[in-house]
């Protein structure tokens, strides 16, 4: 039988995670939005494209939850995104209460899916999600890491003059501009990234990947990217349902890991059909521990008003 993916919200990210998810072939795909006819028009014109793509999965555009039911991954995309002068955090009450509605109607019909969270801001809204889901918390996680390490490498292997394909970078901690690129831990083919790039051009390259969703928000004035994330969230998808066992920074929750509890933070995870099959705790230094300390900061205190709303 084909797996069964629902994304709710069918906005840019929505709709281009659907996209990629049916170039895959990844299963049948379900996109929700309360909007009347916008998501039915784009999944059937989607639908549409299946015979010159050549991809076998039924995509169906509804407005109705118990269309999403037995799904086997739902991606929460709803939500508003950013305009140019805000930051993610200022839009955590109004998606907030969408978070709240999504997840009270779509978890109960799908007890067994893998929650994928993608709207912002980003770490509070899969603590939201986890919390009003009442799934076990390995199968709520949030999308950030992918995209934010994927614009890193983009960055890297720009400077490089490399192909994409060789570069592998690590970054955690919070979906914010406190995010921490880590280049200790970054490579082109497994050689150190300090072999290609000068320490004064890394530093730059880490500051723009922080500022990576500003820089596009922008630039398009009118919203927020949506082919990388849309393009991260669906590589999540993909380890989930063929249970890939793939290595990537994802918001997880922490119990103590890095010295953090009660909290999900972007860290590095074994992402499999389980969701987070495991933390990897990564041994940072110092300096790398301090970054990383105040971008829990940072999370922690979004936290905090999402507690006080
Ligand atoms: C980003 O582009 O980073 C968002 O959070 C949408």
């Amino acid at each position: 039988m084909r797996k069964k993916i629902s994304i709710i919200g069918a906005g840019f990210v929505g709709s281009t995670t659907a996209h990629w998810l049916a170039a895959k072939e990844l299963g049948d795909i379900v996109l929700l939005d309360i909007v009347e006819g916008v998501p039915q028009g784009k999944a059937l014109d989607l639908y549409e494209a299946s015979p010159i793509e050549g991809f076998d999965v039924r995509v169906t555009g509804t407005n109705n939850y118990a269309d999403t039911a037995n799904s086997d991954v739902i991606v929460v995309t709803s939500g508003a995104p950013r305009k140019p002068g805000m930051s993610r955090e200022d839009l955590i009450k109004v998606n907030a209460d969408i978070t709240r509605a999504c997840i009270s109607q779509a978890a109960p019909l799908s007890p067994n899916a893998v929650i994928i969270m993608v709207n912002n801001p980003l770490d509070a809204m899969t603590y939201l999600a986890a919390e009003v889901s009442g799934f076990p918390k390995e199968r709520v996680i949030g999308q950030a890491g992918v995209l934010d390490a994927a614009r890193y490498r983009t960055f890297i292997a720009m400077e490089a003059g490399v192909s994409v394909e060789d570069v592998q970078a690590m970054l955690m901690g919070g979906h914010g501009d406190e995010m921490v690129p880590l280049p200790r831990f970054s490579t082109i083919s497994g050689i150190p990234v300090s072999e290609f790039i000068a320490p004064d051009r890394l530093a730059q390259i880490v500051e723009r990947t922080r500022k990576g969703g500003g820089e596009i928000v922008n630039l398009l004035k009118t919203g927020s990217a949506y082919y990388a994330p849309a393009a991260a969230t669906a590589q999540m998808v993909e380890a989930v349902l063929k249970d890939k066992k793939r290595v990537m920074p994802v918001a997880a929750y922490l119990t103590g890991q890095y010295g953090l509890n009660d909290i999900y933070f972007g860290v590095p995870v074994i992402l499999g059909a389980g969701g987070v099959e495991k933390i990897l705790e990564l041994p940072l230094n110092e300096e790398e521990m301090a970054l990383l300390n105040a971008s829990a900061k940072a999370v922690r205190a979004t936290l905090d008003t999402l507690k006080s709303l």
